[in-house]
């Protein structure tokens, strides 16, 4: 005979599950983190545990180490018999294991950040960045509703200042409207408005963090800012000729996501279910980011020609910077600059860590770990 799994905890035959108000459910402060392996998943699961929660993540089997932004959170069950963040393997295209998964963890709050997040990728995989993007929101929404916990979980959504796309109107605030650019915006409108409908049919507690760009040394690689400062650690160090960018000529509102996952929580916290925008209020083109992040290790950068053919040269004559229309989109979103005053008002919330320290703190930590990386192989 096979092994018999545990049955697990279904809150539908949890007995007196009717008594629990939506505040006392909150008091137990569990919660259910999808994309908990992501740069935002990993800050947000420090400020939960740093707040008294436990926090549950899903995360996807992988055959490379994919944990390695938790690796000072995670504790060993054999070491310590009650561990506070706690990873279970699942997908946002896999219902059953949703369902299975928001049973046993019945969690008081679920924050959902699981996505394909990458906007130049999305036009290469749209029909797989809507199903985990789009209707993988609806599964997260379904399972909640079907283990009965509709009246008494936070869900929180992951939505984006991708929604804005194309538009003209800035700065950009919750009223503006949506024209996304991307199959990623795309998939994004649908999680959004279908958040809102489960709020409106259901009266879930269900709300969207419209986020602006934010970033960290936890950042992903392929990403404009990321991709920029690792460069300059190598072009400093002479590990490195030169990088290759798309358009530079993008304007993008950058936060630090510290800041950005602490107003997710609060958005959670707030007395009820609505949207708001999280930014900085202020806007750099991707050349600016270049330039600030040569600055930080004292090189300056005199930019010449147009186009694909611009270059960046520093003051000893070397082009550092080239633009590579490979990393061109088919559709861009040019300008971006939120407004968060909703925000600042109704949660208190307001971003902390300015542009400049921002850059300054990704070039530090690139600069570190490419010195590392030197001494390492030497
Ligand atoms: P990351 O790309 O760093 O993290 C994405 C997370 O989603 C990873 O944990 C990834 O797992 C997980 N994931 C991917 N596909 C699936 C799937 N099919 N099922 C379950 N999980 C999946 O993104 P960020 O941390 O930067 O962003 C978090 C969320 O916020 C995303 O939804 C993003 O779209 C959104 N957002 C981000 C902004 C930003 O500027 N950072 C701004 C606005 C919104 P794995 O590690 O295995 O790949
Ligand atoms: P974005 O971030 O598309 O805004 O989505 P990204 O850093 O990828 O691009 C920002 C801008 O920089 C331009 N760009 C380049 N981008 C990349 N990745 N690589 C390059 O070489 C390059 N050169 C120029 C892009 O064209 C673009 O205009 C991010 C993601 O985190 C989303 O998940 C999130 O929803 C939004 O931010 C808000």
């Amino acid at each position: 005979a096979g092994i018999i799994p545990p049955p697990i905890w279904n809150p539908f035959h949890l007995p007196g599950l009717e008594n629990w108000t939506r505040e006392s459910w909150g008091r137990r402060k569990i919660a259910l983190i999808t994309g908990i392996t992501g740069q935002d998943g990993s800050y947000l699961t420090e400020l939960l545990l740093s707040k008294g929660y436990t926090v549950h993540g899903i995360i996807r089997r992988s055959s490379s180490f994919n944990t390695s932004r938790l690796h000072h959170l995670y504790t060993d069950a054999h070491l310590n018999p009650s561990p506070r963040m706690i990873l279970h393997y699942g997908d946002l295209t896999d219902s059953t294991n949703l369902v299975h998964i928001v049973a046993q963890v019945a969690p008081s709050e679920i924050y959902n950040l699981g996505a394909q997040s990458h906007v130049k990728v999305s036009f290469e995989m749209a029909q797989y960045t809507g199903d985990v993007d789009g209707l993988g929101t609806l599964r997260l929404l379904d399972a909640v509703r079907t283990c009965g916990l509709a009246n008494l979980v936070r869900f929180y959504q992951a939505s984006t200042s991708e929604l804005y796309g194309d538009t003209k109107e800035r700065p950009q605030n919750e009223k503006t409207a949506f024209h996304p650019r991307s199959p990623y915006g795309v998939a994004k409108l649908y999680g959004f408005f279908i958040t809102v409908n489960y709020r409106e049919a259901y009266g879930m507690f269900a709300s969207n963090g419209i986020l602006f760009n934010h970033e960290s040394p936890r950042r992903g690689r392929t990403f404009v800012t990321r991709k920029i400062t690792r460069a300059v650690a190598e072009i400093s160090l002479g590990k490195q000729e030169c990088m290759y960018m798309g358009n530079l000529d993008a304007k993008r509102d950058w936060g630090h996501a510290r800041d950005y996952v602490e107003g997710m929580w609060r958005i959670l916290q707030h007395s009820n279910p609505d949207d708001f925008v999280l930014a900085s209020d202020e806007t750099h083109s991707v050349r600016e980011f270049i330039e600030r992040s040569f600055a930080v290790v004292s090189m300056r950068i005199t930019w010449r020609g147009c186009g694909v053919d611009e270059i960046g040269v520093e003051d000893g004559g070397r082009v550092v910077v080239r633009v590579d229309p490979q990393y061109f989109r088919p559709a861009e979103v040019d300008h971006l600059l939120g407004d968060s005053t909703k925000a600042r008002v109704q949660l208190g919330w307001k971003r902390t860590v300015s542009f400049d320290e921002l850059v300054r703190e990704m070039v530090l930590a690139d600069v570190a770990s490419a010195k590392f990386l030197v001494e390492d192989q030497n």
